[in-house]
C-alpha cells in the first residue's frame, strides 16, 4: 500500500508511523525494499525534519513580521552530537516515535545509534557553541548560529599498539538529513587581489580570487516551544566558469579546476595543521570566509528590513547583536567597516560607531599559545583591504590613548594591535583587535573573568572600565540529563512532582533537604546502577575490557592537554596500582575497588599529549591483564571521546576528575555535565570548579592543589631550587622508567616534569608539586565511598547544586547584558 502523504505535524503514533513509511517509501537515496536499521534512522530523521522546516519557517516568518533585533553567534566549531533523539525529546514527541518505531519493528535507542555524530568542533568551545544553540531556541531568542560546514569534522581517533592514529571522521559519508541547502543564498567571498583608490579617496577591494559561500541550514528546536532557529553553515563553492574547459580538454586536468579544488580546501576539514605556511594561510582563509558570508547575510536581512521599516544605517546596532566566539572570527570586525565603508559608502567614523556597537567578543582562554597572531604579511597578501583597516584601527587607538591617556605611553607596545617587535615577523594580536573594537568583551567563569580584568586585559580595563564582564559558562539540560539519563530525570521529576526542572534548572535545589531521604536513596541508586551497566557494556564493546559496575566508577574525558593534567591522574593510577601490587590478598580485599577511565584527543602533532595516550594505554594493559589486581583496579582509555561517548559516560560516573593547573582552565564545562549527574568532582580551584564548589557544597567536593593566585611564587620557588618532590610522586615516575608499562620510551614526557623551569620543562604545570595533596584527595575519596548512604547523598547533592549551571541562565544573561535582545515566541496555535 502506497502511504498517504506525509502531514510534518503529526503526533500520534500512527500518525508518525505513516510518516516514516513514507520516507523510506519514497526516499531517494534507499531501496523501498529494505527497512533495516539505517533506512529506519533516515526515514525517521527525514520526518522529524519536515515538523522542524514547517516550526521553522514560522518562527522566521514571526522573526520578519516583529522585527526584533537578533543575535548572530559566529563560531568556528560547533559540537552538535547527534541530532535525532535530541530533536524528538525537544519536540517532546518520544513516546509517540518509540511507538511508531515499534510498530515497524524498529527500537527508538537502536535507530538514534545509526547516526553519526557532528563533529565540527573540537572540545568545550565548540559545544558551548551548540548547548547556546539550544538555549536560544529554547528561550525564544531571535538568533542565529553561523558556522563553516567542514566536510571532515575533528578526526576520529583509533588507539593502536603505537597509541593514537588520526582518521577523518566522514560525518556526511552518506548525507545528512538534518541540513537544508539553501540554492538561493550565495555570497562571493574574494582572496588576495589588490586595493583600488578612487579619485575621491574611496576605496575597492579587486581582482583576486573569488569564490561563493553557500549556505547550509541546520534546524535547531526550542524545548516545548515552537521556536526553531538556524544554524547557517557556509560551504565553500566555485562557479562553472572558472572551469577551464579548454584546458581540461587539452588533457591539463589539475590546472583546469584549479579554483574549484581550492574551494574544496576551504571547507575540507576543521584546524588544518597550521606548522607550514600553506597551512597558515587556509586557516586564515577559514575564518575570512565565515566572516565575511555570515556578515554580508546579516547585512542583506538588515537592508530588507530596512527598506520595509525606513531605518538609518546608524539603527543597525539596534537591530543587530554580533557574538564573537573567542579570537576565530575576529576578521568580522575590519570586513563589518569594510562592507559598510566601501559597499555601503559609509564614513570611518560612522562605520567605526556601528561596529563597535555591534560586536562583543568572548574569550576562552589565557594560554598564550591559543591566543591568536596572524603574520601581517600573510594577512597584507590574502586580505590587503582588511589589513589596511587594522592598520587604521590601531593608529586611531594609538593616537586616542597619546591624548587622553600619557600614563599608559609606555605600555602601547603590548597594547596596540600590530605587534612589530619582531621585525622578521610583525604580527596582528586578534585578541588586542577584539578589546580594541568589541563593546563588550567576557570571560567564562568568575575566576577566569577575574583572571582576564587583574591580568591578561588589565591595562584595557583602566581604559574601558565597564566593558569587562564575566559570563559564567552553562550547559543544557535537555541533552545533559533529561535525554542522557531518562532514569535519573524520571526520579528527579517524580520527587520534585513536575518536570519544570527542564527549563527552570533552579528548581532541582528542592532535592537538597531530600539527599538524605532513604526511599530518594534506593531510588537514586538504582539508576546511577542502570546507567553504570549500560557504561559498562559499552566499555565492553569499544575495547574489550571488561569492568565491574559494582567498582567505583572514576572518569576524566577532555581534550588530552598537559595543563588538564591527565597525567596527574595516570601517575596516581600508577601508584595506586603498585601499592596494591605490594599488599597482601586480605589487604587488597579492604580496598575500595575502582575503574578508570580517562579518553580524550590528542591534537595530531602535539606530541607529549599523545605520548599521555599511549601511557594510559600501555598501564591499563599491564593493570587489566594483572590478574592478581585486576578485581580491585581497571584503567581503560575510552577510544575516540566525543558527544554521544559523553552522553553514555557521564549519566554512569560517580567520581570525575577536573583536575588542571589552577588559573589555566577558563572554565571547563564537562564538569556542569558530570556534578548535574550525580557525579563527585576531585578537582583544583580553577575555572567554574571554583563556583560548582561554592553552589553544592565544599562537603560535596573533593578539593586539592595550589590555588591560581599562588601559582606564579611556586613555579619561582621551583626555579630557585626549593621544591622537593614528594616520595610518592618520585615512586610512581620510577615506576614507568623502570619498564613496568613496556619498552616505549616514557623519558621526554617524564623529563617534562624534571628539572627548573620552562614552559614544558621545570614541570611548568605542577603536577609533582599536586601530587600529595591529589593522592590525599584520592584517599579522602576512597574513605567517601566506603559509605554509601553518605556517598549518595553528596551525589544527590551534587545535582541539587546545579541549578546555576543551565545554559539557559548564560543565554539569558548574554540576552540581556551584551546583545539586549528580547524573546519572541511564535504565538501558539495552528
Ligand atoms: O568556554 C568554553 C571552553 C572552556 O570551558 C574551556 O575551559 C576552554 O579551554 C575552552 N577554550 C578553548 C579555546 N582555545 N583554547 N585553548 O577551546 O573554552
Amino acid at each position: 500500500k502506497v502511504p498517504a502523504i506525509a502531514n510534518p505535524m503529526a503526533e500520534t503514533a500512527s500518525e508518525i508511523a505513516s510518516n516514516i513509511n513514507y520516507h523510506a517509501t519514497f526516499s531517494p537515496h534507499f531501496s523501498p525494499f529494505k527497512f533495516e536499521p539505517e533506512q529506519a534512522y533516515y526515514a525517521a530523521a527525514d520526518s522529524v525534519r519536515d515538523r522542524l522546516l514547517k516550526q521553522w519557517n514560522d518562527t522566521y516568518h514571526h522573526f520578519h513580521k516583529v522585527d526584533p533585533k537578533q543575535t548572530y553567534y559566529l563560531s568556528m566549531e560547533y559540537l552538535q552530537g547527534r541530532a535525532l533523539t535530541n530533536a524528538i525529546g525537544n519536540i517532546n514527541l518520544q513516546g509517540a516515535y518509540a511507538d511508531a518505531l515499534n510498530k515497524l519493528g524498529h527500537e527508538l535507542e537502536e535507530i538514534a545509534e545509526q547516526e553519526k555524530d557532528a563533529a565540527l568542533g573540537n572540545g568545550g568551545l565548540g559545544r558551548l557553541a551548540s548547548c547556546f544553540l539550544d538555549s536560544m531556541a529554547t528561550l525564544n531568542l531571535p538568533a542565529w548560529g553561523y558556522g563553516l560546514r567542514y566536510k571532515y569534522g575533528l578526526f576520529k581517533q583509533k588507539i593502536t599498539r603505537e597509541g593514537q592514529e588520526e582518521v577523518a571522521e566522514d560525518w556526511l559519508e552518506k548525507f545528512s538529513p538534518w541540513e537544508v541547502v539553501r540554492h538561493d543564498i550565495t555570497f562571493p567571498i574574494r582572496f588576495f587581489g589588490h586595493v583600488e583608490i578612487h579619485p575621491t579617496g574611496s576605496r575597492k577591494w579587486i581582482g583576486g580570487d573569488v569564490l561563493q559561500a553557500l549556505a547550509y541550514d541546520v534546524p535547531i528546536p526550542g524545548y516545548k516551544t515552537k521556536n526553531t532557529i538556524s544554524l547557517r553553515l557556509w560551504e565553500a563553492k566555485a562557479g562553472a566558469e572558472h572551469f577551464d574547459l579548454f584546458q581540461f580538454n587539452d588533457g591539463q586536468y589539475e590546472s583546469a579546476a584549479q579554483l574549484h579544488s581550492r574551494a574544496q580546501q576551504i571547507c575540507a576539514v576543521l584546524y588544518p595543521g597550521d606548522a607550514t605556511e600553506d597551512g597558515k594561510l587556509l586557516r586564515l582563509k577559514q575564518q575570512f570566509f565565515l566572516c565575511s558570508a555570515s556578515l554580508q547575510d546579516i547585512i542583506f536581512r538588515f537592508k530588507e528590513r530596512r527598506q520595509k521599516n525606513s531605518w538609518q544605517w546608524s539603527e543597525f546596532p539596534s537591530k543587530v547583536a554580533v557574538q564573537l566566539n573567542d579570537t576565530h572570527p575576529t576578521l568580522a570586525i575590519p570586513e563589518l567597516m569594510r562592507l559598510l565603508m566601501d559597499d555601503e559608502g559609509l564614513g570611518w567614523d560612522e562605520a567605526w560607531d556601528i561596529t563597535t556597537r555591534t560586536i562583543a567578543y568572548t574569550n576562552h582562554t589565557v594560554l598564550p599559545e591559543a591566543l591568536e597572531k596572524w603574520s601581517q604579511a600573510v594577512m597584507r597578501k590574502l586580505l590587503p583591504r582588511h589589513m589596511e583597516i587594522i592598520e587604521e584601527i590601531d593608529k586611531r587607538f594609538i593616537a586616542s590613548i597619546r591624548s587622553t591617556r600619557t600614563d599608559l605611553e609606555s605600555k602601547l607596545p603590548v597594547l596596540c594591535i600590530l605587534d612589530n617587535s619582531n621585525p622578521q615577523k610583525p604580527v596582528v594580536r586578534m585578541a588586542n583587535l577584539c578589546v580594541v573594537s568589541a563593546h563588550t568583551v567576557n570571560g567564562v567563569a568568575q575566576l577566569h573573568s577575574d583572571i582576564l580584568k587583574s591580568d591578561l586585559f588589565a591595562d584595557y580595563v583602566s581604559i574601558w572600565p565597564t566593558k569587562f564582564q564575566n559570563k559564567t559558562n552553562g550547559i543544557t539540560p535537555r541533552r545533559w540529563l533529561r535525554f542522557c539519563s531518562p532514569e535519573l530525570s524520571n526520579i528527579i521529576t517524580k520527587w520534585l512532582k513536575t518536570d519544570d526542572w527542564v527549563t527552570n534548572l533552579d528548581l532541582l535545589s528542592e532535592l537538597r533537604q531530600l539527599a538524605d531521604n532513604e526511599d530518594l536513596q534506593v531510588e537514586w541508586a538504582s539508576a546511577k546502577m542502570a546507567n553504570k551497566q549500560r557504561l559498562a557494556q559499552y566499555i565492553l564493546q569499544v575495547t574489550g575490557v571488561q569492568i565491574d559496575p559494582n567498582s567505583l566508577f572514576d572518569i576524566q574525558v577532555k581534550r588530552i592537554h598537559e595543563y588538564k593534567r591527565q597525567l596527574l591522574n595516570i601517575l596516581g593510577a600508577i601508584y595506586r596500582y603498585k601499592k596494591l601490587k605490594e599488599m597482601s590478598p586480605e589487604e587488597r580485599k579492604k580496598t575500595i575497588p575502582r575503574t578508570i577511565m580517562i579518553g580524550g584527543k590528542a591534537f595530531a602533532t602535539y606530541t607529549n599529549a599523545k605520548r599521555i595516550v599511549k601511557l594510559v594505554c600501555d598501564v591499563g594493559a599491564v593493570v587489566n591483564n594483572d590478574i592478581e589486581v585486576n578485581k580491585y583496579l581497571k584503567v581503560v582509555f575510552v577510544p575516540n571521546y566525543n558527544v554521544s561517548v559523553a552522553e553514555m559516560l557521564i549519566p554512569g560516573s560517580e567520581l570525575s576528575q577536573h583536575i588542571s593547573t589552577a588559573g589555566m582552565e577558563a572554565s571547563g564545562t564537562s564538569n556542569m555535565k558530570f556534578a548535574l549527574n550525580g557525579c563527585i568532582i576531585i578537582g583544583t580551584l580553577d575555572g567554574a570548579n571554583v563556583e560548582i564548589r561554592e553552589e553544592i557544597g565544599e562537603e560535596n567536593f573533593f578539593l586539592f592543589g595550589a590555588k591560581a593566585d599562588e601559582v606564579p611564587r611556586l613555579r619561582k620557588d621551583r626555579e630557585n631550587g626549593l621544591f622537593k618532590p614528594d616520595p610518592r610522586f618520585e615512586e610512581a615516575k620510577q615506576f614507568i622508567r623502570s619498564g613496568a608499562f613496556g619498552s616505549y620510551d616514557y623519558n621526554p614526557l617524564l623529563d617534562s616534569l624534571e628539572g627548573n623551569s620552562g614552559y614544558g620543562r621545570g614541570d611548568y604545570f605542577l603536577v609533582g608539586l599536586d601530587f600529595p595533596s591529589y593522592m590525599d584527595a584520592q584517599a579522602r575519596v576512597d574513605e567517601a565511598y566506603k559509605d554509601q548512604k553518605r556517598w549518595l547523598k553528596m551525589s544527590i547533592s551534587s545535582t541539587a547544586g546545579s541549578g546555576k549551571f543551565s545554559s539557559d541562565r548564560t543565554i539569558a544573561q548574554y540576552a540581556k547584558e551584551i546583545w539586549n535582545i528580547e524573546e519572541c515566541p511564535v504565538p501558539v496555535g495552528p
